[in-house]
């Protein structure tokens, strides 16, 4: 195994937990167009795209909508799930997630993030990580979302290390996915940790330390 060099960090569900404000912006549209969607349909949409969510909640419409429909469904979910983001702050960032970024940067990893979402800034100036990351790979430099490793790629190469040399943090089976297919070492956290395809599960993120240490 190559020496394990930066660390590429899942935002949602891994450095920060906006699930929710996916869920009520999404169930906001589907109640509204009369589609049925719940949290089991919800946990199918972590870590892939905005579009492709949108398709895995029509999969229930009774009609078919047309891509300017879908477009504007979309568009209209941004701005409620927008409007929740504006409730986080620093204190949106637990003090675990805290203390393994800096001390992971103590011991001189270089730190990624690798996010699908195309509001990855603006969620990392809210909790106070504006400025923290040595790369930020997320849904606005990609053409092909998680399951695809298209935005791991994209971090390491930014960070300028080779896949083996980056271990991935993800919470969500497409990302663990991504990170397999793409020649890098996975760690799990939640319901990832149980992946089959996980090679190393962690029961909380400090334990990330412990095992980079
Ligand atoms: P946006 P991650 C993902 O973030 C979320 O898990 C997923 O639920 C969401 O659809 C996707 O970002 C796109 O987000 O609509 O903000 O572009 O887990 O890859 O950090
Ligand atoms: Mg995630």
């Amino acid at each position: 195994m190559a020496a394990i060099k930066g660390v590429i960090f899942d935002l949602d569900g891994v450095i920060c937990f906006t699930d929710n404000f996916h869920y009520r912006a999404w169930k906001a549209i589907a109640d509204r167009e009369h589609i049925y969607f719940d949290e089991k349909i919800n946990n199918r949409l972590r870590g892939v795209s905005r579009m492709e969510s949108l398709d895995i909640i029509l999969e229930k419409a009774e009609r078919i909508y047309s891509g300017e429909e879908k477009e504007r469904l979309a568009e209209e979910k941004n701005e409620i799930y927008k409007g929740l983001l504006s409730e986080m702050s620093r204190e949106d960032l637990s003090s675990a997630v805290k203390s393994t970024l800096y001390g992971l940067r103590g011991k001189g990893y270089l730190l990624a993030v690798g996010s699908s979402s195309k509001n990855t800034k603006q969620i990392l100036e809210r909790i106070g990580l504006g400025d923290f990351f040595d790369a930020v790979s997320d849904g606005t430099n990609i053409a092909r979302s998680k399951p695809d490793p298209e935005v791991f790629i994209k971090a390491a190469q930014m960070l300028g290390l080779e896949p083996e040399e980056c271990v991935v943090v993800e919470d969500a089976e497409a990302g663990i996915r991504a990170a397999h297919d793409g020649g890098f070492v996975s760690a799990g956290i939640g319901e990832a940790a149980r992946s089959p395809l996980t090679d190393h599960p962690l029961g909380t993120i400090r334990e990330l330390m412990e095992w980079l240490l």
